[in-house]
């Protein structure tokens, strides 16, 4: 395996390598995958269109690289380790070679249905098997999937299914989240009431639970399979071709398909797992995201499985049964990798460490962290229960855009500094820039987070809008790609990602655009204008703050509860306000605009640190804003 970096040397002499040679640098590592056929071309790109490529000319398909590749060395290897919601039922492990037979079956069950390469494939699914089964079937047959996080809601999964114009969908009868069930079929019925492009849907039997099937579109996954026979030869794909895409927030009210392509993203995606879990042959790790994020693509699907190794997949909560889920878990199957989310650690953290207690955490070696800033509280925490002060924390920003790690701790190699994703991973060359765009050269500074040379796994094109691409990644400041995140770099050069400075938040480690919770709340008869703001939250890193004006007599209380209804029907429960208010007016400036600044410096507890307020119209709302906060 080239560049692996297992010394403080070789990261410096391999950092210097990939910036000094990206293209022979990226080659050595794409080299140890099968090709159909080799690349002509390992790189070409500018980043004022966008258009960036690699590995031009090459075929392959991902999934000969995920599963046939390892047959052989590895084929009665577990690949894919199963955890279901209740502990009192039985896991499920497949080896590569049974994941194998299952994905082939699988995507021969899609080319029944009439999917072809490049169609769309919505997979809108639980925590089980069948959904990485799903993603991989997809990719076996070059199909696009659109994995839609099972906690969104109908109304946001047909926006996404429409988007991309997704023609199959896959779904399951339920799902089950700790004590309780969701109806994800009744779910999916209600979108598919507005999405004539889907033709066909697939339902996997999970809970068992009464649902509608209807005839002639609906069908169940387990007859499905039954009738194809479980050999199917992976398409030839162009390292271009499209693998998937996924929808992410920004700062307006549509989400955005973020796509990736194949070569690229195969050859990131694996190089950055190896380097930043350190993994062994034989190691157990454990990612504990959903599918429906990238953290759950990247790290749960395809890196590991790029790598041959054997990766946990959870359907439960961390909460339930009990607190101590997580480490029950970690203990059952020996991991030695984990990966979570700091709203996951606080939110545990909190419980107390008697749920800690009773498990074995020593098969640990690295413990990892993503989707948020981690505080140090946390960290701390982190580091000596879980990690017994032995694991290095990789606090790994990154993000759907990104396809894969950007900045990140090697362990054992590279300095940490708790809240510091601190230094870049080779290949990947970040800079901060002014609000003028002029690049910081210096260290003890901050800026805005930029990349100024294309890695393999980047984002190729907002789905179905390039120019949306255009302009919110690679408009604001010329030749470089501009990640929305503020950053400190400090002395030494290690970076501290300090959060958005654009209209998103991050609320338990999940994006969402204060617009598109705006539009929910604004879709009320009672609604004049709402203004949506993040402000820190304990557990969940940043809550939800809505500012409503009204225009009836409606009893606040009955508001709140409408209101609140409302978006998770609009968005999901992920999006529900934490607090709601009703104020008389907005802070404006004289042209009209918003000043969001102003209501998150109050929601923060910092209402005497308003800054300018010299463009504010009415200076009479903030004093009624700040008497009812
Ligand atoms: C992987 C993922 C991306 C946004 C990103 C940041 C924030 C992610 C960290 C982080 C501080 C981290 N993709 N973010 N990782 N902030 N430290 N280690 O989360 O597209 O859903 O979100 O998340 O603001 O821009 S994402």
């Amino acid at each position: 395996m080239k560049h692996i970096v297992k010394s403080w040397d070789d990261y410096q002499k391999i950092y210097q390598y990939s910036v000094e040679q990206p293209q022979a640098f990226w080659a050595d590592i794409a080299s140890e995958f099968q090709w159909k056929k080799s690349w002509d071309k390992v790189l070409e790109w500018n980043f004022s269109e966008p258009n960036v490529k690699w590995f031009q000319g090459g075929q392959l398909n991902i999934t000969e690289n995920c599963l046939d590749r390892h047959l052989e060395s590895r084929g009665d290897q577990v690949a894919i380790i199963w955890e279901p919601n209740d502990p009192k039922d039985q896991e499920i492990k497949l080896t590569y070679k049974e994941l194998h037979q299952k994905v082939s079956q699988f995507a021969n069950v899609l080319k029944k249905q009439g999917v072809q390469k490049g169609d769309r494939v919505c997979l809108y699914m639980p925590m089980i098997p069948e959904l990485a089964i799903a993603v991989l079937a997809c990719a076996r047959i070059g199909a696009v999937h659109s994995v839609v996080f099972a906690g969104f809601s109908a109304n946001a999964l047909a926006d996404r299914i429409n988007d991309a114009e997704a023609k199959l969908v896959i779904t399951a009868d339920g799902s089950f989240r700790g004590a309780k069930t969701i109806a994800l079929k009744d779910i999916t019925d209600d979108a598919l009431s507005h999405t004539p492009c889907v033709e066909t849907v697939i339902v996997v039997e999970r809970t068992k639970q009464v649902c509608q099937m209807q005839e002639g579109r609906d069908y169940w996954w387990h007859e499905e399979v039954a009738s194809v026979d479980a050999d199917c030869p992976a398409e030839t794909m162009d390292s271009e071709d499209m693998l998937f895409i996924l929808y992410t927030s920004g700062s307006t009210g549509k989400p955005k398909g973020v796509v990736h392509t194949t070569a690229g993203y195969m050859v990131y995606t694996y190089y950055t797992f190896m380097n930043v879990f350190q993994y062994q042959e034989g190691d157990v790790y454990w990612c504990s995201a959903d599918i429906g994020w990238i953290t759950g693509h990247s790290y749960i699907i395809y890196g590991p499985l790029l790598a041959g190794a054997t990766t946990v997949m959870s359907e439960g909560i961390p909460t339930w049964p009990d607190a101590g889920r997580y480490w029950a878990t970690c203990d059952k199957y020996k991991v030695n990798q984990f990966y979570t989310a700091p709203t996951a650690i606080r939110a545990l953290m909190a419980k107390g460490l008697e749920y800690v207690a009773p498990y074995r955490l020593d098969a640990l070696k690295v413990i990892g962290s993503v989707g948020e800033p981690i505080n140090e509280e946390a960290w701390e925490w982190y580091h000596k229960y879980i990690g017994k002060s032995q694991c290095p924390i990789v606090d790994t920003w990154w993000q759907t855009e990104t396809g894969g790690m950007m900045i990140s701790p090697i362990p054992n190699v590279t300095p940490l500094k708790p809240t510091f994703a601190t230094l870049p991973l080779p290949g990947i060359q970040p800079c901060l820039v002014t609000q003028e765009g002029k690049e910081i050269e210096e260290n003890g500074v901050e800026g805005l987070l930029c990349v100024k040379y294309p890695w393999p796994s980047m984002i190729r094109t907002t789905y179905g809008n390039h120019e949306r691409c255009k302009q919110v990644y690679f408009s604001m400041f010329e030749g470089k790609y501009f990640t929305g995140d503020g950053c400190r770099r400090d002395e030494d050069g290690l970076y501290r990602i300090i959060g958005r400075v654009d209209d998103v938040i991050n609320v338990s480690g999940h994006r969402l655009g204060t617009a598109e919770v705006e539009n929910a709340i604004n879709e009320h008869d009672a609604v004049v204008e709402s203004a949506v703001i993040g402000y820190p939250h304990e557990i969940k890193g940043q809550g939800i703050f809505a500012f409503v004006i009204v225009n009836d007599e409606i009893s606040e209380q009955k508001l709140q509860k409408e209101l609140k209804e409302l978006v998770v029907k609009e968005i999901g429960p992920i999006a529900k306000p934490d607090r709601l208010a009703i104020v008389s007016g907005l802070p404006k400036t004289r042209s009209g605009k918003i000043m969001r600044r102003i209501l998150r410096k109050i929601a923060s507890g910092e209402a005497d640190q308003l800054g300018d307020l010299s463009t504010l119209l009415d200076p009479s709302i903030v004093e009624e804003i700040k008497s009812l906060v």
